[in-house]
C-alpha cells in the first residue's frame, strides 16, 4: 500500500494551546506524523509517495474562500499588532452575541479577524501553519489520485487534521477538512456517491455540517457522546441530516469506556449503513484517539482491535481513501495505524514491532 506524506507538516509546530482555561504543552504535536512515517517505512508492505500540488480550487469548494483567503495572511494579520509567538483568538463569535441584529461583518481588528474565523482556543496559528495546511490537502489529494489511478486502497499521512473544520470556520488541531475536500473531489471527478466514515473519537462536526444537505455523501461517525466530550455542540443521534440530505448523515455516539467488543459492534451498524448506500468508493477519517491510553480521550480500545477494525472496513469491498485525523499517546501512534492498515490488506497483525495483547484473532 502506498502512503502519502510531506515533510511540510513539520512547519506547523505552536507550543501551547488553552484547554479549561489554562496553557498546556499541544497535544497535536509534529512527532505525530514521523512516529508513522517511521512505522510505515520500516514494514516492507508500505511504500511512501510524495504528494503533488492541486492548488486551492479543490479547498475553495468545500470552505468559504474568504476563510482560506484569510488563513493564507492570518500570521502576517497578527504580527501587525501582536509579537506573541501564536495567534489563538480571545474574543469568538458567538451566534447569540447579534441574535436579531442581522448579519455579522468580518473586523478590522486582526484579533476580531481571528475570532470570526477560529472558534475554540486549541488551534494555534504560527509562521507556518498555512504552508503545512494546504500540504495535508495535498498529501489527501494526491491519496485519492493513486485510488482513483487503480489501486484499491491508500493511505493520506495528512497533519494538521481536518475534521473538526465546517465551511466557514476552523478549530479543533484542524485548518481545511482534508477528508470533505477528498470526498467533494470523487464526487465531481466520479460522478458517484461517496460514503465517509469517521472513526476519530471525536465527532467530526466539519464534514458533517459540509454535507448535512447533501443526498450525494454519507456521513458515518462513532465518537464520544458530545453530551460529554468535545466538540459537544454536534454529533448526538438524532442529527440525520436535513433537506436532500435527511438520512445521509448517521451519527453513533458511545459511552466513557468503550471496549474493543462494543466498539466493533457499533462499526457494523456504521458498514450496514455504507453497504446500503451507492458508490464504490469510501474516505476514511482515521483517528486513533479511541485509544486506551490516549491522553485527550476516553475509550479503552486495544491495538489489536485496530487490525480487526481495519479488516472489517475493507470487507465492504469498496475502494478506501485512508486519511489520518487524531490520535494523540505518541509512542503507540504509528504502531496501531500500521495494524489498521494491515487490516486492510489482510495480512497478519505484525506484533513484532508491537505492544499489547491479542484479544482478536491473527489474520489468515
Ligand atoms: N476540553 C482531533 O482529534 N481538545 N481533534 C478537547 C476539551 C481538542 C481533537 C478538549 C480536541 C480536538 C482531530
Ligand atoms: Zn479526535
Amino acid at each position: 500500500m502506498h502512503f502519502v506524506y510531506s515533510p511540510k507538516h513539520l512547519l506547523h509546530n505552536p507550543d501551547t494551546e488553552i484547554q479549561e482555561g489554562v496553557p498546556l504543552p499541544m497535544f497535536e504535536v509534529p512527532q505525530r506524523a514521523e512516529r508513522i512515517r517511521q512505522a510505515l517505512e520500516a514494514d516492507d508492505g508500505f511504500e511512501l509517495a510524495l504528494p503533488t500540488e492541486h492548488g486551492v480550487a479543490p479547498i475553495d469548494a468545500v470552505h468559504d474562500p474568504a476563510m482560506v483567503r484569510y488563513l493564507e495572511t492570518a500570521w502576517r494579520d497578527w504580527r501587525t499588532m501582536s509579537t506573541n509567538p501564536q495567534a489563538v483568538p480571545d474574543t469568538i463569535l458567538h451566534p447569540a452575541l447579534r441574535e436579531g441584529m442581522g448579519p455579522v461583518r468580518q473586523p478590522a481588528s486582526p484579533l476580531g479577524r481571528l475570532g470570526y474565523w477560529c472558534f475554540e482556543t486549541m488551534t494555534p496559528i504560527v509562521p507556518g501553519t498555512y504552508d503545512a495546511a494546504r500540504a495535508a490537502v495535498d498529501v489527501a489529494l494526491t491519496t485519492s489520485d493513486l485510488v482513483l489511478a487503480g489501486e484499491s486502497t491508500a493511505y493520506g499521512l495528512c497533519r494538521p487534521p481536518g475534521h473538526h473544520s465546517p465551511h466557514s470556520a476552523f478549530g479543533g488541531y484542524c485548518f481545511f477538512n482534508c477528508a470533505a475536500v477528498v470526498a467533494e473531489d470523487l464526487v465531481r471527478s466520479t460522478q458517484e456517491p461517496v460514503a465517509i466514515l469517521d472513526v476519530d473519537y471525536h465527532h467530526g462536526n466539519g464534514t458533517q455540517q459540509i454535507f448535512y444537505g447533501r443526498a450525494d455523501v454519507l456521513y458515518v461517525s462513532l465518537h464520544g457522546d458530545p453530551d460529554r466530550a468535545y466538540p459537544y455542540f454536534a454529533g448526538h443521534a438524532d442529527e440525520t441530516g436535513a433537506g436532500a440530505g435527511a438520512g445521509a448523515n448517521l451519527n453513533i455516539p458511545l459511552a466513557s469506556g468503550c471496549d474493543d467488543a462494543s466498539y466493533l459492534a457499533a462499526l457494523d451498524r456504521g458498514l450496514e449503513r455504507i453497504s446500503a448506500f451507492g458508490g464504490t468508493i469510501v474516505v476514511v477519517s482515521l483517528g486513533l484517539d479511541t485509544y486506551g491510553q490516549d491522553p485527550i480521550a476516553d475509550f479503552a480500545l486495544t491495538s489489536s482491535a485496530y487490525w480487526e477494525i481495519g479488516r472489517r472496513v475493507a470487507s465492504l469491498g469498496r475502494r478506501l481513501v485512508i486519511i489520518q485525523e487524531g490520535g494523540y499517546f505518541v509512542p503507540h501512534l504509528g504502531e496501531n495505524v500500521r495494524r489498521w492498515l494491515r487490516g486492510v490488506e489482510g495480512r497478519t497483525p505484525d506484533i513484532s514491532g508491537g505492544q499489547p495483547t491479542n484479544r482478536w484473532p491473527a489474520g489468515p
